[in-house]
């Protein structure tokens, strides 16, 4: 008997899946045909596969050409699977000629003709997103830069009210808001915190969809109208806080809620930084260290332990009238926890899940979680968790706001509008100096 296996991802299954399939099936007896994961995807850089996994497979299937389907979930498996099946041919499309010779060694190796005219990535970017920015901070020239791995999305330009800040080469300038606006179905908001509430409001009027810059706000009446509003369009709008969208992240946060650690009674989280050498430039560029920072602790607060704390109180360390140093301390029932963010001071940044059986420990920077420990008092039970962190992470939330767009999903899990309205309402509390001691 003839074994032959073959590999895809299978998204939006089309023509040319169905023809290479048939083409491996004849080349033996048996065919094994190796589904993707999504985390492997994401792995070797496929960012916008539409279907689930469950899909995918289920579309091979009714093919009838595959007489088994696994998963490939990582680099190497390759060859793990063509030992352990004793497969006789590898096969695949033409557009990877060259690349699998190295299975020559286990097995032959075929490189069957692609269909031509065909392609998932052809029929994701028939309906492109089209997306604007407006504002120029900083922070635009690395969105730019990850917005180029996500497929679905087109740049249509950029709008900034300075017109002494240098915008991207190869990326549109528009003199005008509301030409921009106009000319997408989605807008990217990066401007200072004061500015955006108008702004976003200027978008959803104009039904289009909205990503913000974390933090979303310091205004709770205001963070619900926006949300209000967009949910009265159909308009999908999130936060561009980059850890709640990245892998380590959330199966940190799974592992923990499945009590391998025992019961979560603290959470301890760190972000600090020193941007530049003189506090005014630090402050220019970061604003407090509340406002500009205090988003990451929460986030892990909230996923942690729930949004419905007791008590939150609140230590600054005040220079040029800026809070440059702060520690926000929650009590819940039956926990407590703690985040410092500084923007003029540096100590580990970490995070620490205290369980009654054990902790998790996450070495800095957490906010861009690759790995992560679980550890015990038997130091033999420890184990170690890996996921990879792909640039600069903000192709994930990218990722999730075309996905929510193209599906006409209004909330997504990694960061709901419950969990945005969380964050917003500690800050307004900050804000009006609610349970602040300054120091
Ligand atoms: N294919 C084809 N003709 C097309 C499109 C795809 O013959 N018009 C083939 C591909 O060459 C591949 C299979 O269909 O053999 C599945 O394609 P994808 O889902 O795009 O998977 P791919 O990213 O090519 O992954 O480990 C995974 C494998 O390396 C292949």
């Amino acid at each position: 008997m003839t074994k032959v296996i073959t590999y895809g991802t299978f998204d939006l299954f089309h023509e040319g899946h169905y023809k290479l399939l048939e083409r491996a099936k004849a080349l033996g007896d048996y065919l094994i045909v190796g589904v993707t994961s999504d985390y492997f995807d994401k792995c070797r850089g496929k960012f916008n596969v539409h279907d689930s996994l469950m899909t995918r497979v289920k579309n091979v299937e009714k093919t009838g050409f595959a007489d088994e389907i696994i998963v490939e979930e990582y680099f190497g498996q390759k060859i793990d699977d063509i030992k352990s099946y004793d497969v006789d041919i590898f096969t695949v499309g033409s557009d990877w000629i060259g690349f699998f010779d190295y299975l020559g060694e286990y097995c032959k190796v075929v490189y069957l003709e692609r269909t031509k005219g065909i392609s998932s990535t052809e029929i994701r970017n028939a309906n492109n997103v089209k997306l604007g920015i407006i504002g120029n901070e900083d922070i635009v020239k690395r969105f730019v830069q990850e917005l180029a791995c996500v497929s679905s999305c087109e740049l249509i330009g950029i709008y900034c009210n300075d017109e002494d800040k240098t915008i991207l080469p190869n990326v549109t300038r528009f003199n005008y808001m509301d030409k921009l606006i106009e000319n997408c179905d989605a807008v990217y908001v990066n401007l200072p915190l004061s500015e955006r509430y108008a702004v976003i409001k200027n978008v959803l009027l104009s039904g289009k969809h909205v990503l913000t810059e974390f933090p979303f706000g310091d205004d709770l009446d205001k963070a619900k109208e926006l949300i209000e509003l967009a949910d009265s369009k159909n308009l999908v709008i999130m936060e561009g806080l980059k850890t709640a969208y990245c892998p380590a992240f959330n199966k940190l946060i799974s592992i923990a809620k499945s009590g391998l650690v025992g019961n979560i009674i603290n959470v301890e989280a760190k972000f600090t930084q020193i941007l530049a050498d003189d506090l005014d430039t630090q402050i220019k560029i970061a604003g407090g260290s509340v406002v500009s920072l205090g988003a990451y602790p929460l986030l892990a607060i909230f996923k942690l332990l729930g949004n419905d704390y007791t008590e939150v109180k609140f230590y600054s360390r005040i220079e040029n009238g800026v809070d440059t140093y702060s520690k926000i301390d929650f009590s819940f029932d039956g926990a407590i926890a703690s985040g410092i963010v500084a923007i003029n001071a540096k100590s580990e940044g970490d995070l620490v899940v205290t369980g009654t059986k054990g902790y998790i420990y996450v070495p800095a920077p957490w906010w861009k979680t690759e790995y992560f420990e679980l550890r015990y008092e038997d130091i033999n039970k420890n184990s170690k968790y890996f996921y990879k962190f792909e640039g600069e992470g903000l192709r994930y939330g990218i990722v999730e706001f075309i996905k929510c767009i193209k599906d006409g999903k209004k909330n997504n899990m990694f960061l709901s509008k419950e969990d945005i309205l969380s964050e917003v309402a500690v800050l307004e509390r900050y804000k009006n100096s609610t349970d602040v001691k300054y120091f």
